[in-house]
């Protein structure tokens, strides 16, 4: 079938909307009409060329919501009409990280899907006879797309497509690094670096389990009304402290302090920018003998961090997450619920909506700073 989609031709280039063939689902792969798409950083970082591993042409996207259109043989645990939120980060239940319970990194469809195509080796996607390939298994940038069974959280028919398509990324990323990742309990003190799509969910997460103290900490000042929006306590600006690394550190074990413990240190930080100095102050803001950090933010490729063993020897953790230690089919379906039980919140943080025909605008203003999240509705 002909569907319209944005293709990324080359490294660098803008997106190209045009007709792209489509094949239909094979055996346990289902066809999904997507209703509405975000545009995610990660897309971007590929569009761009900085991702070593970006494969063109290709069609990007991996954080939309739609509705199954076709099933493929043996497919059992969706059907025609079905919602669906599509997974980046698919969801087997049968290899061994599935089994472990200790990781959401299902491994099943892991080596295709980083080569840009299905589990049988082949894309889907085409113009003109050549291939076109498929992206973090969800190529959400078109109309229509198919999916690996395993790849597909069914959802309530009632979520609007164009709010809850965030919940494919942005927003389990940060709420599911609260709950699954770091296990914040009531009453604990949080910093926040990074209030963007990803830092602003983490901190509603932070308000949802009850946390006492959450700090955000942003170079724009902007930010700071929009983290009181969803329940920041306090707003630390780098750039008014004045000094580096070191001094921000300083002053947020100072905030910290209270009563006997002046000691100092937040129970949990989270990283949610990709800056590899910013990872470090975090880790260091922890406080000693049980300070946990969590690494949300991805750093351009070849980069590393750095602290001295003394912060890990004294009790700090430092841990990363992919979308937020959610298991897809299993939690994506609550943290809907969630939304549509007003929970939580989504609308106010997507600040635009665009068609299709204008997807490009949305890398504009994630460049300019000026969206939280933009939304592409088909
Ligand atoms: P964003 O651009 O919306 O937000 C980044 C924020 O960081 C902005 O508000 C910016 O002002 C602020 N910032 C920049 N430099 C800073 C500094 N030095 N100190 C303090 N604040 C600073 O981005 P986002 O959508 O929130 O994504 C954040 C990161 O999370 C990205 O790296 C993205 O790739 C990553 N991410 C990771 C996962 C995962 O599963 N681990 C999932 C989704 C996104
Ligand atoms: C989503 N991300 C950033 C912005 N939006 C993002 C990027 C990468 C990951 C998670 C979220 C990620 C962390 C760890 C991995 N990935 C490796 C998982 C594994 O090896 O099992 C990751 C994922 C998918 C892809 C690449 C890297 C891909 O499909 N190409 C989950
Ligand atoms: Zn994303």
């Amino acid at each position: 079938m002909d569907v319209r989609a944005a293709v990324a031709f080359a490294p660098g280039k803008p997106l190209e909307v045009t007709t792209v063939k489509l094949d239909g689902p094979r055996a346990g792969e289902v066809l999904v009409e997507i209703k509405a798409t975000g545009i995610c950083h990660t897309d971007e970082f590929t569009r761009s060329g900085a991702d070593p591993e970006g494969l063109f042409p290709a069609i990007l996207g991996h954080e939309g919501a739609g509705i199954v259109v076709d099933v493929g043989a043996g497919v059992t645990s969706v059907k025609k009409g079905d919602h669906v939120i599509p997974l980046y980060t698919p969801e087997c239940r049968q290899c061994p990280s599935c089994l472990s319970r200790k990781t959401n990194l299902c491994t099943a469809i892991r080596a295709t899907q980083g080569q840009g195509v299905m589990p049988d080796g082949t894309s889907r996607f085409s113009i003109d006879g050549e291939k076109i390939h498929h992206y973090m298994g969800c190529s959400t940038f078109a109309n229509f797309t198919v999916l690996p069974e395993i790849a597909v959280a069914k959802i309530r028919e009632d979520a609007p497509f164009d709010k809850v398509c965030y919940i494919g990324c942005g927003v389990t990323t940060g709420i599911g690094a609260v709950i699954n990742s770091a296990k914040v309990e009531p009453g604990a003190k949080a910093v926040v670096f990074g209030l963007g799509g990803i830092g602003l969910n983490v901190i509603q997460g932070l308000r949802l389990v009850g946390a006492d103290m959450i700090i955000g900490v942003d170079v724009n000042p902007e930010k700071k009304a929009w983290g009181e929006r969803f329940g920041m306590t306090h707003f630390v600006n780098p750039k008014e402290i004045g000094g580096g690394m070191a001094e921000l550190v300083a002053h947020l074990v100072n905030m910290t302090k209270s009563g006997a413990d002046q000691v100092g240190g937040a129970d949990y930080t989270f990283e949610c920018v990709g800056n590899v100095h910013l990872m470090r102050a975090a880790l260091e803001s922890c406080h000693r003998g049980w300070g946990q950090s969590i690494i949300i933010g991805v750093a351009g490729s070849g980069q590393e961090i750095t602290t001295r063993p003394f912060q890990l020897v004294t009790g700090r953790g430092w841990r990363g997450t992919a979308f937020g230690g959610a298991r897809g089919r299993s939690d994506v379906p609550k943290i809907v619920d969630w939304y549509m039980e007003k929970k939580i919140e989504i609308d106010p943080m997507i600040t635009h909506t665009m068609p299709l025909a204008d997807i490009n605008e949305a890398f504009d203003l994630m460049h300019d700073g000026k969206s939280i999240r933009s939304v592409v509705v088909y």
